[in-house]
């Protein structure tokens, strides 16, 4: 049986949905290599601000068995290194060019930046990083995000996506869709790390990792649930047009499936690659072709956001 994986974020065709989630193993051209060289279906950058930044104090990431807490505290090298590297590396698949600054108006200037150069890849606006020492988290306040969104697509208009946080409450589902829906987003990306979880050690009665006392960001199996209740919840919300990136908790071909039979249009590895490392994607793309093999499923479409409930 002939299996089709291939999949389309606005103009952007990727071959497969396999992504890096922003952050892992993408700091550095070095890295950014590697993932062009692996069997991604497309390369995300770590999110960018205006200067380069080294973050968090260390430890600042830490895996356990379900999962993995960060505060990296955006690490990057600068919108301009990752906007060269965009501009000048083999374009042999699609890239998610990922920006977040903790002030909003620099959002502003890096979306004129990216504007006014080459690029025609996807820009992934981070609306919801939650580690930045003294910032809330955009994607929660719904004032501030529908100004954002109102004053990005005033100067940009190349292809926009939105990284959000999880959501928890069906109203905030609702809330949040009816903004997305006024706008010309190509995409959205749900979900970023569930924020401000808690992992100690027992043994020594410390936290995991030492920024903002030991508060990170989960991500990882913990998060699956979350993951497949946002996709499938935007996904009945959201007009057709704005795909979805589906994130979080997948370690097997068999979570990159539910996620897209939830409704997602691609699908990013986080914790997992972090772990693995970039042959990951080869091991993913192998599980869910045999899940679609014994399914009689010859294309992601075939099966996409088909979710029935139980009965
Ligand atoms: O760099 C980070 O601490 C970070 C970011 Br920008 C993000 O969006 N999500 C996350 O878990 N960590």
């Amino acid at each position: 049986m002939k299996i089709d994986l291939s999949t389309t974020i606005g103009p952007n065709q990727f071959s497969n949905p396999l992504i890096n989630a922003a952050g892992v193993w993408d700091e550095t051209a070095l890295e950014l290599d590697e993932l062009v060289a692996s069997t991604a279906g497309g390369v995300t950058t770590k999110s960018a601000t205006l200067e380069p930044r080294s973050g968090n104090q260390r430890p600042r990431y830490a895996d356990v068995a379900l999962g993995s807490i960060n505060s990296m505290g955006l690490p990057n090298q600068g919108l301009k290194y990752y906007l060269n590297y965009v501009t000048t590396h083999d374009a042999s698949k699609p890239i998610d060019l990922s920006i977040a600054n903790p002030n909003p108006m620099d959002n502003l200037t890096a979306l004129q930046m990216i504007q006014d150069s080459s690029f025609q890849g996807l820009t992934e606006l981070n609306l919801s990083c939650p580690n930045v020492i003294g910032k809330p988290q955009i994607g929660y306040d719904l004032a501030a995000l529908k100004q954002i969104l109102q004053q990005a697509f005033k100067l940009f208009t190349k292809p926009l996506g939105i990284k959000l946080p999880p959501y928890f409450d069906l109203q905030q589902f609702d809330a949040v869709a009816d903004i997305l829906n006024q706008f010309p987003l190509t995409f959205i990306n749900t979900i970023n790390s569930v924020g401000n979880g808690l992992l100690v050690d027992p043994t020594s009665e410390r936290t995991l990792i030492e920024p903002k006392g030991g508060f990170g960001g989960i991500g990882g199996a913990y998060v699956k649930p979350v993951a497949l209740a946002n996709v499938h919840a935007f996904r009945s919300r959201l007009k057709p047009t704005i795909k979805i990136i589906g994130t979080g908790g997948v370690r097997n071909g068999t979570d990159v499936f539910e996620l897209i039979l939830c409704g997602a249009d691609a699908v990013s590895v986080g914790t997992t690659l972090m772990q693995a490392g970039p042959q990951l994607f080869t091991k993913l793309q192998d599980e869910l072709i045999q899940l679609m093999v014994q399914k009689h499923y010859p294309s992601l479409a075939t099966f996409r956001n088909q979710l029935k409930a139980a009965h």
